[in-house]
């Protein structure tokens, strides 16, 4: 048996912020299945032992991992009558925080985010599992999401921008924070309510984080929610729509490429009467983006996009005309995609005997050829320059060489004079503009 302290020591209060449970849940599990069973003082106050606290915050961690309070008490009878000690057994203890790493009574959620962004950083996966499970024992499953996954992925995301994170690290947090959202969405019940939305990745995008946030958020909402992962493809897309019947298709974006490819998206959608939603970070990075993907834009705030689908499956209201691209653009792209990879080697070889290392230089130049792509397939350059700014924070923060966007730039530019015909002047005029303001 576990030896921890029976002694009734704590009052209500106490156990209300050691758990998060609020003091009317405490009293209806009591009334309900007698647990736990605290003393009394002599004026009829409840005080409860520590155990009582680590039977609660058992209860709570079988309710996050998918049943109900009904199941989890039956469970921790079972396991009583058949002589084991729930608190005591290993596939329990890591959501029993008298195991494990403690975040002190009191300590905010961000001391949570905080410990966990540093165990992460650490590589250390039980203590940053720990937290977690310690995390959704104590607060709200939506403020856990939020405050502690997507914030801290936010703040690794920014540590890895300004070269403080490495890849690595980045790659560790956020295969946590998907699996523990994996997990979740897996333990959701059956839908409760009419309204299917059908939830993936923009083609060419595999920031799974914020579509999988959201179809949890829908599915714990009762509506039915069909995930479909990673970088979605539009080949069969039509035909998938029509098996699935949903009534709204969201696609996520986060960087400029994967929110051109919702223009495709869109297009593949034609043939179906389904509406378009979108969203993701990208949309607020690059001011006015959205308005050029035709569809409904879900906001800037992910906590905001359930109540807005919840609308949008109410009440459609049909979605402004997006800007679309001019003839003269949609012909520039044609050129630009017949001659983009003669102008890539032109600029290779030009910058060879540069300091500029092959490896650095083949990222850039896909980066830079997509992003040229997108801003033509959404009918603006105007769009990439937010991108560039970008990349040159990034390569500042990298320690790059200093002139490496400038030279590179200007390497670009004059392939670009040598390799495209008057077709291409819409780019040709954007590169020299671009060329003059990164000097
Ligand atoms: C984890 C991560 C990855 C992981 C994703 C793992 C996974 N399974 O999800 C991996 C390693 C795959 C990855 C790859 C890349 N990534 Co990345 N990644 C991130 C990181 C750190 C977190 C992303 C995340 O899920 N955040 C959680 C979300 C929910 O938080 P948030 O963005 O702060 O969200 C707020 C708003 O943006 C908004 N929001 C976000 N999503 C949505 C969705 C909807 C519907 C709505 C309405 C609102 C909304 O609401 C939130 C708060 O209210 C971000 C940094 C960051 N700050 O996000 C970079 C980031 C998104 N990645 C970035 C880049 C550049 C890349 C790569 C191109 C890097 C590379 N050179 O390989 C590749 C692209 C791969 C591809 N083809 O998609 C850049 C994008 C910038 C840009 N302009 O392009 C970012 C911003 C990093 C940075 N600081 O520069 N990445």
């Amino acid at each position: 048996m576990a030896t921890l302290d029976e002694a009734p020591i704590f009052n209500l209060k106490a156990v209300v912020q050691e758990t998060g449970l609020k003091p009317d849940t405490l009293r209806a599990w009591e009334r309900r299945y007698g647990i736990p069973d605290p003393n009394r003082t002599s004026g009829g106050h409840r005080l409860y032992s520590q155990r009582d606290i680590e039977t609660l915050k058992w209860m709570i961690a079988r309710q996050n991992e998918g049943l109900s309070i009904s199941r989890a008490v039956s469970l921790w009878e079972t396991l009583l009558e058949t002589g084991q000690d729930p608190l005591d057994m290993p596939q329990y203890a890591a959501a029993s925080s008298s195991h494990g790493m403690r975040v002190e009574p009191g300590e905010s959620i961000s001391e949570h985010r905080a410990a966990w962004v540093q165990t992460c950083l650490a590589f250390d996966s039980q203590q940053a599992e720990a937290l977690l499970a310690q995390a959704f024992a104590l607060y709200p499953l939506e403020a856990v999401c939020f405050e502690v996954l997507q914030k801290g992925l936010s703040e690794i995301g920014a540590g890895w921008y300004s070269g403080e994170v490495t890849v690595q690290q980045e790659h560790f947090a956020s295969a946590m924070a998907t699996r523990r959202l994996e997990t979740l969405l897996a333990a959701t019940p059956p839908p409760t309510r009419g309204g299917r939305i059908l939830i993936g990745c923009a083609p060419d995008d595999d920031h799974t984080f914020s579509a999988l946030l959201l179809s949890l958020l829908l599915r714990r909402m009762g509506l039915d929610v069909v995930y479909l992962g990673a970088n979605t493809p539009n080949e069969q897309l039509e035909e998938t729509v029509e098996t699935i019947h949903p009534d709204l298709v969201v696609m996520v974006a986060q960087h400029l490429s994967s929110a051109a490819a919702l223009l495709e998206v869109a297009e593949a959608l034609r043939g179906v009467p389904v509406p378009l939603a979108f969203g993701g970070r990208v949309f607020e990075q690059i001011a006015g983006l959205q308005d050029h993907i035709p569809g409904y834009h879900l906001g800037p705030r992910l906590e905001d996009a359930p109540a807005i689908i919840e609308g949008l499956l109410g009440n459609r209201a049909v979605p402004a005309a997006p800007l679309v691209a001019s003839a003269a653009y949609k012909a520039t792209l044609q050129h630009f995609e017949a001659r983009h990879l003669m102008l890539e080697a032109r600029v290779s070889e030009m910058l060879s005997t540069s300091a500029i290392e092959q490896a650095h230089m083949d990222v850039a130049l896909q980066n830079f050829s997509s992003s040229i792509a997108s801003g033509l397939k959404l009918g603006s350059l105007d769009l990439i320059e937010m991108d560039l700014d970008w990349l040159h924070g990034l390569l500042s923060n990298l320690h790059l060489p200093e002139r490496f966007l400038h030279v590179y730039l200007e390497a670009y530019r004059v392939a670009a004079h040598a390799v495209l015909d008057e077709r291409g002047q819409i780019l040709l005029h954007w590169l020299d503009k671009i060329g003059l303001e990164y000097t």
